[in-house]
């Protein structure tokens, strides 16, 4: 089962960084869906990941910040 999260990113500014917060989502779950807004710098999310932290630690090794809304 999936849960949904919404989540800004601060730093995420271009499409480039678009594909790496995708791919490092889809490395944790590759059935995740990932629907980014760069205009509002907000994140949809669908994933198996039940734990936003899990999310968290793996965006910040690539240097983004996810606030939870
Ligand atoms: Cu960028």
């Amino acid at each position: 089962m999936k849960k949904t999260f919404d989540f800004t990113v601060d730093d995420m500014t271009c499409g480039g960084c678009v594909k790496r917060i995708t791919l490092a989502i889809n490395k944790l779950d590759d059935s995740a869906e990932v629907n980014a807004d760069l205009a509002t710098k907000s994140v949809h999310l669908e994933t198996r990941v039940s734990d936003f932290n899990i999310i968290t630690q793996e965006l910040d090794k690539i240097g983004y910040k996810p606030i939870l809304k």
